[in-house]
């Protein structure tokens, strides 16, 4: 099965190494067909290239838009060497075989990266390449496809271990490299059409996207890692520009989106917020007056839990707060932008990453959340729901007082963005204990409740901050219960989504304690 490699086509938008490419090829006797600007790199560079347009017969036309397609280029590539038919059919139309096509592909990744509009990215929608790719690989019984600067090496390698000559083994895995990289392209130009188009729907979206990044190692070091991107160009933890501070890793990817995601959900008019993530979920939450007093009122929620924690600010970074942050180990700082002097506090800590987005996520905007199950995909749209304050039922007896209310907005926000079972306390514009990723709703109350407790020992307060705190349930309390525990641990009113069996018992439980309570019909499981 071994084959000798006569004639090549190379047609390259990214020329790295081509010309040590062709001149390796060229001494070892490979004749060299390539297209207009790879032909004039080679021809600079002193080499004998035949152009493909002197092959077709046809100039290279409309922009470059038709260069290759032509069958004395597809037939030289598709033509099984061992049939008869397809042999005739070359001798009768002059088809001369080609052995080795070597393709990297116009940079559609690329230049949809640096933000090109649509006509800009419509132009670097490579049609040639693609088509030449997917025939080579096709016929890679006899063919070989190069379609990374990376595997030119490889290839000469293999030429000189067997005499000129490639084996079966060899093209095989070239052509799946091949079929990996166009079904990636097509991908890619699949998701950016969706993004521009504001499309969500499954049926007409790829899940694939871009490998971006090759991370030392996954969620643990034994487990391997890359981060794919794809292609939105939503403000977060892909496109954020990384100041300072190690590489991230695959944890800090994913508790960095967290927290970014979770301050996103307060709009930068509307006051300074801060976010602190642990393990995917938030230990603190805050608004303030300032930034520094939102940073240090989510640091309060959960000091011990805030160690090593990732922090998310809603607005430009200030001295003050990079200050307060700086006193204790952070892993990363996401923010949309950062002050002179605030960058200098932190440059002084090497290890600490700061990352600036350049604006908040857009927490309404519709997207699809993936999750991967054993044998498939699980597809659902983005959770962007939203719940405003005149679509709340009240369904005790007393009503929220209007610090309450804000207070119950609040924590509902919030409680979206954390694990289920979720339990959230708010008190004045600040969580005060979270309860999170619970099997029994009343085990998170419970556990947000005693951790306030704790708190409150820390900081020796007489009282934790729960007593006169509201509570967040983000789905409905099955039995009174949790409720109650909320109640005991000093909560006076509770946002829920109802719609449980047994509503009027949590209800009237309600009443009893002498609590507000309000219904949101929407649920916001987060698994
Ligand atoms: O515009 S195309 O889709 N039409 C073609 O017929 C064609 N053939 C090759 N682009 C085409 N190519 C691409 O041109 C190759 O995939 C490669 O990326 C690029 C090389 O062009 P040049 O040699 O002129 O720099």
């Amino acid at each position: 099965d071994l084959h000798p490699v006569r004639r090549a086509l190379l047609s390259v938008s990214d020329k790295t190494g081509l010309i040590d490419l062709a001149k390796a090829l060229s001494e070892r006797g490979v004749e060299l067909l390539s297209t207009g600007g790879s032909a004039k790199t080679l021809r600079d560079a002193g080499l004998t290239v035949k152009d493909v347009s002197e092959v077709t017969g046809f100039p290279e036309m409309m922009d470059g838009r038709v260069k290759t397609l032509h069958p004395m280029v597809h037939g030289g590539l598709l033509a099984l060497r061992d049939d008869e038919g397809h042999v005739a059919s070359m001798n009768e139309h002059g088809i001369g075989a080609i052995d080795l096509l070597v393709v990297n592909l116009y940079p559609f990744e690329a230049t949809v990266a640096k933000g090109a509009d649509y006509a800009t990215a419509i132009e670097n929608i490579d049609i040639g390449g693609p088509a030449m790719i997917r025939a080579a690989a096709k016929n890679h019984k006899f063919v070989n496809v190069v379609v990374d600067v990376e595997d030119y090496d490889a290839l000469l390698a293999e030429l000189d271990a067997n005499d000129g000559q490639t084996s079966y083994e060899f093209r095989q895995k070239l052509a799946l490299t091949a079929y990996a990289r166009t079904g990636a392209y097509d991908a890619a130009v699949s998701t950016w059409m969706a993004n521009a188009l504001g499309e969500t729907s499954p049926r007409r979206r790829v899940f694939a996207g871009t490998r971006a990044q090759t991370l030392r190692y996954g969620e643990n070091p034994h487990q391997s890692a890359s981060f794919y991107v794809d292609g939105s160009t939503r403000p977060g933890v892909a496109h954020a520009e990384q100041l300072q501070g190690k590489e991230l890793s695959y944890n800090n990817i994913n508790d960095t989106d967290a927290a970014f995601e979770l301050v996103s959900e307060f709009r930068p008019e509307d006051g300074p917020a801060c976010a602190i993530i642990k393990h995917a979920n938030p230990c603190g939450v805050a608004r303030g007056a300032t930034l520094a007093e939102a940073y240090s009122r989510a640091f309060d929620c959960d000091r011990t839990s805030a160690f090593g924690g990732i922090i998310a600010l809603n607005q430009t970074l200030d001295v003050e707060t990079a200050k307060q942050i700086t006193e204790i180990f952070t892993e990363v700082v996401i923010a949309p932008g950062a002050d002179e002097a605030a960058r200098e506090i932190f440059a002084a800590k090497k290890n600490l990453r700061l990352l600036l987005t350049e604006g908040l996520s857009d927490p309404a905007a519709a997207g699809l959340a993936i999750k991967q199950v054993t044998g498939g995909y699980l597809v659902q749209d983005r959770d962007n729901g939203r719940v405003d304050q005149w679509e709340l039922k009240t369904v005790t007896k007393r009503q929220p007082t209007p610090e309450e209310l804000k207070d119950l907005l609040f924590a509902w926000k919030v409680a979206k963005h954390v694990k289920s079972n979720a339990i959230v306390y708010v008190k004045d514009g600040a969580t005060v204990g979270v309860g999170a990723g619970q099997m029994s709703r009343v085990d998170s109350t419970r556990i947000a409740a005693r951790k306030s407790q704790d708190m409150a020992e820390v900081m020796g307060l007489d009282t934790p901050l729960t007593r006169g705190s509201v509570v967040a349930s983000d789905a409905f309390f099955p039995f009174p219960d949790g409720l109650l525990t909320a109640a005991e641990a000093g909560a006076t009113a509770v946002i829920q989504p109802g719609g449980s069996m047994r509503d009027d018992k949590v209800i009237e439980a309600a009443d009893e304690a002498g609590l507000a309570m309000v219904f949101t019909g929407m649920r916001h499981f987060r698994h």
